[in-house]
């Protein structure tokens, strides 16, 4: 699905702003139509943004069920000739958009984006009335999952209910991302797939293009940054050879532009769509992860789309601040943990450089981390729903993120319960897929489960640990780590033969809280914790990177261990550095791949 970008041909209209809001707090408003007429006794909620800390009210803060969003805008009449969209870079997690009332469509999951034709529906000339009716309930065959918990007995009011979750960050709903009115002529490019390789100093862009009419007469070129000509050709498939290319390369990101003109029978350009471009190549060879043919070492962290106010909603100041952290504390990379982010993010990511290792929403098909012993993939739970509902969002993930250079991995989940027998024939079929949508790319699995009971792992290209001794385990001994990760590592490498990285260790700590010698909690046991962990890392060559839990602080649902969320941040959730920064910054400035 491509990026939407104004061209000469395409027209974007940005409903972002302050809309009407509802929440269906007595489960009425679908039976009532709530979309036939305006909203009635609503507030106000800006989009994009989660809905949940906007006011002071605690019950729409944990609110369960749909909410409703509504604006207007006027459409020109003049539009009555081209096609007109609606499109939600995301609505956490389920949406209908009505239409002056009716419905245009409907979307499944949080984290992707949707558009729906809309020209049969307008009222041209006119203001249109556009409502969103956006779901935030969890089920074992949602991704994320979760389940609505009925809790019985004296101590409960009658039928009071909860959304539980098996992942730690709040369950932020609404709509996160642009949304938009996007105008393209009725014959347009509807995608572009683009493919990369190196042959000596030739960058080779394998490249095809779709259209929705069937005598597609095309050209295409690729100029360099400076806008010079690399290349020109006629075809919907080709392969552009670009001599002495300028490669992307983490750290130093080079974009070269694919055009597309769709022609008409007269020869006149009727759309045009130009795609940024990196060419660069990424492989596992023996245990190393290779971009370019050369080892990378992965520096950086797990993120999360989160900041105060705002929850999951997408904002400029934030996303480019964190990009200038990532740079100023040395890192190369990070991790969508858990969940695809904004396209906006990863489009800054090919601009900066920084390297992604690209996770689908696949976090919590887990149980109650160790609360109990029963299964997760089970027929009431992770079944074949949820197989296929994996496999959905892998392809549409694929289908959104493909063209970026730099997405170097594809993580096709979480902390999965890959020590159960269900979740072999299930990842089988997710890794088959993503291989065969993508098959430049590496795929990894991102794992708690330790090399003697994982059933999963050897299906991987990568093994990527998450591990918390010193903290979940032993906890304020971090004098056992080095014992305990060398045993992790060389069982791991023993056993399967892959590179091994750690997508996350690293421990709650309060800014401002010091200690020495170090207790939990304070800064200097985040230091000490940590450089625990970098002792082992550099020791072994199948080694490949490390990525600390987390970038920032963050929102979590409320808990006994968690003061006003995940603490692990290096940086505070208003992103400023803790003690760990410094550190990370000066290791990270030394540490090379090789
Ligand atoms: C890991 C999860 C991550 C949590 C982290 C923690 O992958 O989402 O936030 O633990 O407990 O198991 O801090």
């Amino acid at each position: 699905m491509l990026y939407p970008r104004e061209s000469f041909t395409r027209e974007i209209r940005k409903l972002d702003g302050i809309w009407n809001f509802k929440a269906d707090k007595k489960g009425t408003g679908l039976k009532q139509k709530w979309h036939q007429r305006p909203l009635k006794k609503s507030i106000k909620m800006p989009v994009p943004s989660s809905f949940n800390d906007i006011t002071q009210d605690a019950s729409l803060r944990d609110f369960c069920g749909d909410v409703w969003y509504e604006t207007s805008t006027f459409i020109p009449a003049a539009w009555s000739g081209e096609n007109v969209s609606i499109r939600c870079g995301s609505a956490t997690h389920w949406a209908e958009v009505y239409i002056n009332g009716s419905s245009a469509g409907t979307h499944k999951g949080g984290f992707l984006p949707f558009e729906f034709k809309i020209n049969k529906y307008i009222k041209w000339g006119q203001s249109n009335r556009i409502t969103i009716r956006v779901n935030n309930i969890l089920t074992w065959q949602t991704l994320q999952p979760g389940e609505t918990v009925t809790r019985n007995g004296p101590g409960y009011p009658p039928g009071y209910k909860t959304l539980d979750y098996h992942f730690d960050f709040f369950n932020y709903a609404g709509l996160h991302r642009p949304v938009m009115l996007y105008v393209r002529p009725r014959r347009h490019i509807t995608d572009i797939t683009v493919q990369t390789d190196i042959r000596g100093k030739t960058g080779l862009i394998t490249y095809g293009i779709q259209t929705n009419t069937r005598h597609s007469r095309l050209q295409v070129t690729v100029k360099d940054a400076r806008d010079r000509l690399k290349y020109s050709d006629g075809s919907l498939k080709g392969k552009a050879e670009i001599k002495n290319a300028v490669l992307w390369q983490p750290g130093k990101a080079y974009l070269y532009k694919l055009q597309a003109d769709l022609l008409d029978e007269q020869g006149e350009i009727c759309d045009t769509y130009t795609l940024p471009v990196g060419i660069r190549t990424a492989a596992v060879k023996n245990n190393k992860f290779l971009i370019n043919g050369r080892p990378f070492y992965f520096k950086g962290f797990g993120k999360h789309e989160d900041i105060d106010i705002r929850g999951r909603g997408l904002d400029p100041a934030h996303h480019v601040k964190d990009f200038n952290l990532l740079k100023w504390i040395n890192a190369n990379s990070f991790r969508t943990s858990h969940y695809p982010y904004a396209e906006e993010i990863m489009n800054l990511a090919d601009e900066y450089g920084i390297v992604i290792i690209d996770e689908a929403p696949a976090v919590g098909l887990y149980l109650g981390f160790g609360e109990d012993n029963r299964t997760a993939f089970c027929p009431q739970r992770l079944n074949k729903k949820a197989t296929a509902n994996h496999l959905r969002i892998m392809r549409a993930l694929i289908e959104r993120d493909k063209n970026h250079p730099s997405v170097v991995m594809w993580s096709v989940a979480n902390e999965a319960a890959t020590h159960e027998k269900g979740a072999v024939p299930h990842f089988r079929r997710v890794f088959d897929l993503t291989r065969k949508l993508d098959p430049t790319r590496p795929v990894t699995l991102v794992n708690h489960t330790s090399p003697q009971y994982c059933r999963v792992s050897q299906m991987a290209d990568v093994l990527c640990y998450n591990k918390y001794y010193g903290w979940y385990t032993d906890v304020g001994y971090p004098e056992v780590i080095n014992r305990q990760l060398s045993r992790l590592i060389n069982s791991a490498w023993k056993k399967f033969k892959k590179p091994v990285m750690f997508t996350e260790y690293g421990g709650d700590t309060v800014a401002g809280l010091h200690s020495s010698p170090p207790r939990l909690f304070s800064e200097e046991y985040q230091c000490k914790m940590l450089s625990e962990f970098h002792k082992v890392f550099d020791r072994f060559s199948c080694f490949i990177g490390e990525q600390v839990w987390n970038f920032a602080d963050f929102a979590t649902k409320q808990g006994p261990v968690r003061i006003i969320g995940n603490k692990k941040g290096v940086f505070t959730r208003d992103r400023h550095p803790k003690m760990a920064a410094h550190m990370l910054r000066e290791r990270w400035q030394h540490k090379k791949a090789e």
